[in-house]
């Protein structure tokens, strides 16, 4: 029988075949063709499943996956998801604050394996007036770039409304660090969802790692989301220094104007298109930071 993988805890993994619900292990190994990762099972994984013995035989082809390096320069990786139309980051300004760069490493990801992205700044209820500007800013900045950005407060139900009409008829991902309101969001979504959430800490300011298996929730038959454990970096996977300037929008077309055309890392070399265009204003300086400490951070692993 075929089932969506809806929960995957590394050693169990709910699958949904129907209406109905198995509990399944894996038996033997599983590979799939291109993926590193033996039994790679993630939520969203279109499978095969043997009913009489609650196992999962196969991992039917995928359409997508996105993967990140979670321990930094072990090349260890894990598979978030697969076969998602598109990746929700949810962002605070405070408590806990998101990056830029967390950001940015995200929307490259997320590029990199082709998923669509939209960035929604939560806790919009805890800003005071300088902290609306500045997101209204930011705001304006991504959406220069192509990216969706949605403003809201999962807590106080302000334009989660709002939120709904993108994830109609999808299977999304939700994304961030711990702390930033993504169980809170889906508890909002559907009165059958009741994630566990908890308050951050007053110390750090930081999340307590509430959730801590990715699971897939469903608000009608075709609309899906996935709630993830709360993360701290989104590490790139598998990317070349050359590349990363691909999965800067605003870069891609460009850089082909870059007198050492694709060999450019629009770092120190003369008539680069990217550092022209920076210096005029066309590109933000924070995302083409963010850019050099990607590029530089790869070359450190080599
Ligand atoms: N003021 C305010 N607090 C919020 C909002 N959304 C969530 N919170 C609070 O933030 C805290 C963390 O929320 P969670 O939903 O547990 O966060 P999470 O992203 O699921 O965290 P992890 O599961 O640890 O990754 C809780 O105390 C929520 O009540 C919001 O819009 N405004
Ligand atoms: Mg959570
Ligand atoms: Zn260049």
């Amino acid at each position: 029988m075929k089932g969506t993988v809806t929960k995957s805890t590394g050693s169990w993994y709910d699958v949904l075949v129907g209406e109905k619900k198995y509990e399944c292990r894996i038996r033997g190994k599983i590979r799939l063709e291109g993926i590193k990762e033996t039994n790679p099972v993630a939520v969203g994984d279109f499978v095969e499943v043997d009913p009489e013995t609650n196992t999962i035989t196969e991992i039917l082809p995928r359409k997508n996956h996105i993967t990140r390096q979670s321990v930094k320069k072990t090349g260890h990786s894990s598979i978030v998801a697969a076969n998602i139309d598109q990746a929700i980051l949810i962002a605070t300004l405070q408590q806990p604050r998101t990056s830029l760069g967390f950001i940015d490493r995200f929307l490259v990801s997320a590029e990199a394996f082709r998923i669509p992205q939209i960035i929604v700044f939560n806790k919009m209820d805890t800003l005071d007036e300088d902290n609306k500007k500045e997101i209204s800013k930011l705001k304006s900045a991504y959406e220069t770039i192509g990216v969706t950005v949605h403003l809201m407060s999962a807590l106080k139900k302000l334009e989660v409304e709002g939120l709904k009409k993108y994830l109609v008829g999808k299977i999304s991902l939700l994304t961030g660090h711990s702390g930033v309101g993504k169980s809170t969001l889906l508890n909002q979504l559907s009165p059958g969802i009741q994630q566990a959430t908890s308050e951050i800490s007053d110390f750090s300011e930081k999340g307590k790692h509430t959730t801590t298996f990715a699971e897939m929730f469903s608000l009608d038959a075709e609309t899906h989301v996935i709630d993830t454990p709360g993360i701290k970096e989104w590490g790139l996977v598998d990317m070349e220094p050359q590349e990363i300037s691909d999965y800067f929008p605003e870069m891609r077309e460009l850089r082909l104007h870059c007198k050492f055309g694709s060999k450019c890392l629009h770092l120190h070399e003369p008539g680069c298109a990217i550092r022209a265009a920076l210096a005029n204003g066309k590109i933000l300086a924070s995302r083409f930071d963010n850019y050099v400490s990607m590029v530089e951070g790869k070359d450190n692993r080599k």
